[in-house]
């Protein structure tokens, strides 16, 4: 036992420090990425939550049982009780778990009902298209339409993106073109597919929807933070299905409209001029996030 407590205590600092890169999973990960949006805030909170009613409930039952198994075995009790009713306990075991439910009901409906309820107006949508397998992106803000296509990013074509970190650009995560967002914008998500089920996922924004041919799921987010984002397909929608990542990018106002204005011209000249600006200064984003100093 003292052995595990110390290698607690050795490990819960790099568990600290490895939350602090935000935005991807990290190996050897427990629990969820930190939040980036307040949506994700509150998800993280109702986890807690609710672990401080299952964890007393658990050990509860498990001291019930031990309880029931070593006092009432056949060697120590040979003449067994033939009591079957008692009102006391049957009102308890009834009114508890309802109570119970109460306390848990309550802020999850809270939490549900924000989900879909953005703040405010949403200032500008996406539409996001599952395909077997990649994504099919279409900004409809501003006049003409921005329109592009999302594919994982594959190793050889690194050094041409400017994608060569692969701590910034990991590993079947990385795609080729990603979402670009200002940050402090509420943005609404058009979710479908064209062919299968697909679902669309971004983990440290607590959204997750179901891409469904024919039909049109809603959602929305209001990044936070600035920062690189991954999620993935959610739905096993066939042999790719690993295959098509989520990237999101999370830039300021300016950079936001700088980007948007070229895209629409060339999208990856525009890609490349985001990269590199953002390469120059991806110190001062490290800074920004507020678990900066765990790192
Ligand atoms: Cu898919």
């Amino acid at each position: 036992m003292k052995k595990f407590l110390a290698g607690v205590a050795v490990l819960s600092p790099l568990l600290a420090g490895a939350s602090a890169f935000a935005a991807q999973p990290e190996p050897w990960q427990l629990g969820l990425q930190p939040a980036a949006t307040a949506i994700m805030e509150e998800i993280r909170w109702f986890e807690q939550y609710t672990l401080w009613f299952i964890v007393p409930i658990t050990l509860l039952v498990m001291i019930l049982l031990a309880w029931c198994i070593i006092r009432y075995r056949a060697g120590a009790n040979p003449t067994p009780s033939r009591t079957s009713h008692n009102t006391l306990i049957e009102v308890i075991w009834t009114v508890g778990p309802v109570i119970v439910l109460l306390f848990i009901a309550v802020p999850s409906f809270q939490l549900l009902t924000a989900q879909y309820n953005p703040e405010e107006e949403p200032a500008m949508t996406l539409k996001a298209t599952g395909v077997q397998w990649s994504w099919e992106y279409e900004y409809q803000d501003g006049e003409e339409p921005l329109t592009f296509s999302s594919f994982m990013l594959r190793d050889e074509d690194r050094a041409d993106a400017g994608k060569e970190d692969r701590a910034a650009y990991p590993r079947l995560l990385a795609v080729d073109n990603e979402i670009v967002v200002p940050v402090d914008t509420t943005v609404r998500v058009l979710v479908t597919a064209s062919d299968v089920i697909h679902a669309f996922a971004m983990p440290a924004f607590g959204i997750k929807v179901d891409a469904v041919p024919g039909r049109l799921n809603e959602t929305w987010f209001k990044a936070e933070r600035e920062g690189m984002y991954y999620g993935q397909c959610s739905e096993l929608c066939g042999k790719d299905h690993a295959f098509m990542p989520i990237g999101i990018r999370v830039v300021s106002r300016e950079q936001y409209d700088a980007w948007r204005a070229a895209a629409q011209a060339n999208l990856d000249e525009a890609n490349k001029a985001l990269v590199a600006s953002l390469a120059s200064r991806a110190v001062d984003v490290a800074d920004a996030g507020p678990n900066a100093s765990a790192q």
